[in-house]
């Protein structure tokens, strides 16, 4: 668990901190133009693949503030019309407006490509992303993308993607003015954020539902306790889907191994961490004569 916040949440937050960068540290800081012009890099590609990306992206932030021990739930829903939500039930992203750049960590990370990465602790990789690296991606590649924070009160930013009326140049993932507190009081905590993807972007923008529900499943078995939900509104009487799995690799094993004959009850489990990097797996052998490895 993070139990320190890093020097630069605590200067976003006001809090003077005294620190040097190392040449390691600086980061070149794109445009969201080089995402929207060569999505390709940043997403892999723009089918179905590169559409689920992005969905993923915001995910595997949650992911990440429940690795750090701040949020137990991650809700995912598609809306009418392909917009999705994705939200968590952490610490929320920072709203703390950074003394020099009077900009809130919030539009920072949504806006600076690799952003994340550089304000959030160190940079130890943890799920499938690299909290919040991924965030500015899935803006610029977006029609338009909300965010809500819940913290005390509710806090709200926006931002969109549109032509430039001079130029006639794509513009990306521009606010739409800058974080607002509403002033709302809320007993909630977290973090939401609500998109539509970008149509100019992607061949297909229509969402589906068995890939999302498959890896959803397959994040609860990788990161045992935490409760995933899933949604589609789009659907009548589709039923919402939750997974959570106590049992982590152990229940994934018992799930690949549905139907078949388990030689022995209880999968083999090993968990241990060297050089900062945990290495778990589970095994369970069967009579059948192919083997399936799953990594
Ligand atoms: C639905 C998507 O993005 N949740 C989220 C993101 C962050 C935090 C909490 C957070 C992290 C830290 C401190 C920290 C992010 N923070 C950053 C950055 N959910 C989602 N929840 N306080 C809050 O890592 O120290 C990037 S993402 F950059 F500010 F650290």
């Amino acid at each position: 668990m993070r139990e320190e916040k890093s020097a630069e949440i605590l200067e976003m937050e006001n809090i003077h901190v005294d620190h040097s960068y190392t040449a390691d540290d600086i980061q070149v800081l794109e445009g969201l133009e080089a995402v929207r012009k060569r999505p390709g890099m940043y997403i892999g590609t723009t089918g179905a693949r590169g559409l689920h990306h992005l969905v993923w992206e915001i995910v595997d932030n949650g992911i990440d503030e429940a690795l750090a021990g701040y949020a137990d739930e991650i809700d995912v829903v598609i809306e009418k019309d392909n917009v999705i939500c994705v939200s968590d039930n952490g610490r929320g992203m920072p709203v703390g407006i950074h003394e020099k750049t009077g900009i809130s960590a919030v539009e920072t990370i949504m806006t600076v490509l690799h952003a994340g990465g550089k304000f959030g602790g160190g940079g130890y990789k943890v799920s499938g992303g690299l909290h919040g690296v991924g965030a500015s991606v899935v803006n610029a590649l977006s029609e338009w993308l909300r965010v809500e924070v819940y913290h005390k009160t509710v806090h709200k930013m926006e931002f969109r993607s549109y032509p430039d009326e001079k130029t006639g140049k794509m513009l990306s993932g521009i606010p739409q003015g800058h974080l607002v507190d509403t002033g709302e009081k809320t007993e909630k905590k977290g973090t939401f954020i609500r998109f539509k993807p970008d149509k100019t972007v992607f061949e297909t923008v229509i969402f589906q539902p068995d890939l999302i529900l498959r890896r959803l499943k397959e994040l609860a078995f990788l990161n045992k306790g935490i409760t995933i939900t899933f949604e589609d509104e789009r659907r009548a009487n589709a039923r919402p889907a939750e997974f959570r799995y106590d049992g982590g690799l152990i229940d994934f094993v018992r799930y690949l191994n549905e139907g078949k004959n388990a030689l022995y009850a209880d999968p083999l489990y090993v968990s241990a961490v060297k050089d900062d990097i945990l290495v778990e797996f589970a095994i369970q052998h069967t009579d059948t004569y192919t083997e399936s490895v799953v990594s």
